[in-house]
């Protein structure tokens, strides 16, 4: 049998991703956009008293600086209607800016402005404003999530937001990313019960170091890394482009994995535990499962991340 991404997608089919948060962004797109920006205020300012994300540098707020100097100028009804374009994908030349920023720094310009709503000198959510029930239940449905699965969905909803003119979603930013600043130093070496691939400590190795280039340098040519609830991204240079925009300052703590050898000298991997992002640092633990797929070389031919149900998932670590 030869291997295609779509075989590799299937490795470990026993395990349980957290669907309840492409569930839960469902729920949420359905609902009117002024309900949407009063629920992620009420969700961030609430959750926010548990879970505070880390300011985000200087350096990643420029990149965003042109718009919030334009937004912070505005007269208030003003500033409430760009937030409703932005969250509504309306065509302006704002959401045309947001849609070409970052993950990361969309959700630096999110959290400038959520600064300076508490502090008044943006439009707050109308005093008195009436979220309807959908918008109730969505945002009681957040709060029963476990952190990690909360800061995805708040994650998600920023990521849709702006006006992207291109036909297919535009890929990596082209702009430089400023690197993030590590909150605690990520373990430089690993040890997995039950699993001693090379191949597998050294990709965990090189993400803790920030080093892309080691950890791409492991794929095969054609070799594919499929985030949580994305589509793979395939070959080094796509791979290489991804992991700087999106994965500088993760703490990876693998626990505990499995690996079986299968046909063609490939072997298979699934290993779980714990992710931090830079931007809760160690207040947010987030559940996590690594299948790899490796080749008869040892490169990585497939390696999929999933966000786990729940922490009892962290020991589902049979094969079928
Ligand atoms: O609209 O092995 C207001 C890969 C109201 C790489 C607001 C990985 C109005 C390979 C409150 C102002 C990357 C795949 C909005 C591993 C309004 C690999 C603001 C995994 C929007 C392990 C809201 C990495 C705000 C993972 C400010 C899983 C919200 C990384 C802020 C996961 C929300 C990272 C923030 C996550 C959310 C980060 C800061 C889930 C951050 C989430």
């Amino acid at each position: 049998m030869t291997y295609t991404i779509e075989s590799a997608q299937r490795i470990f089919p026993s395990t349980q991703i957290a669907s309840a948060v492409p569930d839960t962004t469902e729920a949420f797109n359905r609902l009117s956009v002024e309900d949407q920006l009063a629920l992620l205020w009420y969700a961030y300012t609430e959750l926010g008293r548990s879970i505070t994300p880390a300011a985000p540098g200087a350096a990643r707020l420029q990149l965003a600086e042109g718009i919030l100097n334009q937004i912070k100028q505005m007269p208030a009804a003003q500033q409430t209607q760009t937030m409703s374009d932005l969250a509504s994908r309306i065509d302006t030349p704002i959401s045309r800016s947001y849609a070409g920023f970052s993950v990361n720094t969309k959700l630096a310009f999110w959290y400038e402005l959520g600064e300076m709503m508490k502090k008044g000198f943006v439009a707050p959510i109308p005093p008195g404003y009436q979220i309807s029930d959908d918008a109730t239940t969505v945002l009681e449905t957040i709060k029963k999530l476990d952190p990690g699965q909360q800061i995805t969905v708040l994650r998600n909803t920023v990521l849709d937001m702006g006006f992207d003119p291109a036909v297919t979603p535009s890929s990596f930013p082209k702009a430089a990313e400023p690197l993030f600043a590590r909150s605690t130093p990520a373990p430089t070496k690993v040890a997995v019960e039950g699993v001693t691939e090379p191949t597998v400590m050294s990709y965990f190795e090189a993400m803790n170091a920030d080093n892309f280039e080691a950890a791409v340098a492991l794929f095969a040519e054609n070799g594919a890394l499929q985030p949580p609830f994305q589509k793979p991204i395939v070959g080094h240079e796509a791979i290489a482009a991804y992991m700087r925009a999106e994965a500088q300052g993760l703490n990876m703590m693998p626990q505990q994995g499995i690996s079986e050898g299968i046909e063609d000298g490939y072997k298979q991997f699934k290993i779980t535990g714990k992710v931090q992002t830079p931007w809760f640092g160690a207040n947010v633990l987030m559940n996590m499962a690594w299948r790899f797929l490796l080749d008869r070389e040892g490169k990585i031919f497939f390696v999929a991340i999933d966000l786990l149900a729940s922490p009892k998932e962290l020991l589902n670590l049979t094969r079928r």
